[in-house]
Order: structure tokens, then sequence, then C-alpha cells
């Protein structure tokens, strides 16, 4: 049985949604931030790195949404979910490696700009300039990187997925959505998904 741990509306909604469109049998276990249960020695012992998703399988705890999708990807093949080339799986990782080390890090300088900075002026700063930069990632998406009608272009993937609850934080973040509108579109493509809707519902009690 899989076990993910998650906390909702976080960055874990990616591997949870990849599950649910996996078709994958597994529990979600909640990880209360509220709480700061991510940096209990309880979740440490799952993951040292106090974050999520981490997704623990038989042969061992995954962390890393890239690394996740990847295995969903490869463990599931009847569901379609990656090209089945290599150069297209490459393509996949690449798009997917572009969310989580400029897209998401551009974001987290907004939700935990303490990370970077002491400085409470600094602090302040790297927050008041952290939407436009995010922004700035879209722009480069909807120009470049989104082929059309899913990320990768014919194929629904998990790009598809990875995409979406990036995109969905715009808003948090004050961006208007419709500041891009391929993405803007693509987005609600991907919400009206069963596995999007599943998840979001589950997670809104
Ligand atoms: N590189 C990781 C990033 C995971 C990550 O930063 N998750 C955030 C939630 S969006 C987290 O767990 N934050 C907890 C904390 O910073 O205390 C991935 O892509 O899976």
């Amino acid at each position: 049985m899989l076990t993910l741990f998650y906390q909702p509306g976080s960055a874990s909604d990616v591997a949870r949604i990849a599950l649910e469109e996996a078709g994958a049998t597994y529990q979600a276990l909640r990880v209360d931030f509220s709480k700061d249960e991510q940096r209990q020695p309880q979740y440490l012992a799952i993951n040292p790195k106090g974050r999520v998703p981490a997704l623990v399988t038989d042969e061992g705890v995954i962390t890393e949404n890239v690394a996740i999708l990847g295995w969903i990807a490869q463990s599931f093949p009847e569901a379609g979910l990656a090209p089945d080339d290599a150069f297209g799986f490459a393509r996949m990782q690449a798009f997917n490696a572009y969310l989580a080390t400029t897209v998401h890090v551009a974001y987290a300088h907004w939700r935990r700009a303490y990370r970077w900075a002491d400085d409470p002026a600094c602090i302040e700063h790297l927050r008041a300039v952290a939407p436009e930069r995010y922004a700035d990632c879209f722009a480069v998406i909807e120009a470049e990187m989104l082929e059309g009608p899913w990320v990768l272009g014919d194929d629904f993937s998990l790009c598809d997925v990875y995409l979406f609850v990036m995109a969905d934080w715009l808003e948090t973040v004050n961006i208007d959505p419709r500041r891009f509108p391929r993405v803007h579109d693509h987005c609600e493509l991907v919400r009206a998904r069963p596995a999007v809707r599943k998840v979001l519902a589950q997670q809104a009690v």
C-alpha cells in the first residue's frame, strides 16, 4: 500500500492528483503545517527535509515531485501519464524540473521569504518582488513551453497536473491568471478532470 504524506493546498497536491490520475490505491496522511508537524521527529524520520510530498512505497520513501511523478508514470504505464519514449520522457522531466526548481522556488520567495534572508527589510523586499518574478515564469510558459492543448502537445501527461497546481497559485500572490490566457485555459481544462475534482473536494473538508 502506498502512503502519501500531504498538506492540502501545497506542492503535495501535485503528487496526490497524479496518484488519482494513475488509479493508484494509496492512503493519504496529512502533515498539519498549522501544528508544524513537518518539523517534528516523527515526520523527519520519513523526510528529513521536512517537506511534503513524501511517498512511501514498498521499496522505500520517494521525495521531490519530479521523482514522484516519474515513479508514478513508470509504475502505472497503463494510465498513459507520460510519453513512453526516452526523448519524450526527458521532455516531461525537463518541464517538471523547471516547475520544481524555478517556478515553485519563485513562489516560495513570497510564501517563505525568511528562508533566504534574516533582515526584516530584506524579507519584505523579497516578498514584494516575488509575485512578479513568479509571473515572469508564466510568461515564458505561455509563450514558449505550453504546446497546447496539453503541455506536451496532443497527449495529457503529468506536466499538466504540475502546471495546474502552480498556475492555481497565481491568484494567491495577487497575479491575475488571465494575464496568461493559454495557461489560464489549460488550468481550467485540468481543473475539470475527475481526478482533480476528487482531490480538491476531498481536501476542502
Ligand atoms: N522540491 C520539493 C519542494 C517541496 C516543498 O517545498 N514543499 C513545501 C510545501 S509547498 C513544504 O513542505 N514546506 C514546508 C516548510 O517549508 O516548512 C518538491 O518539489 O517536492
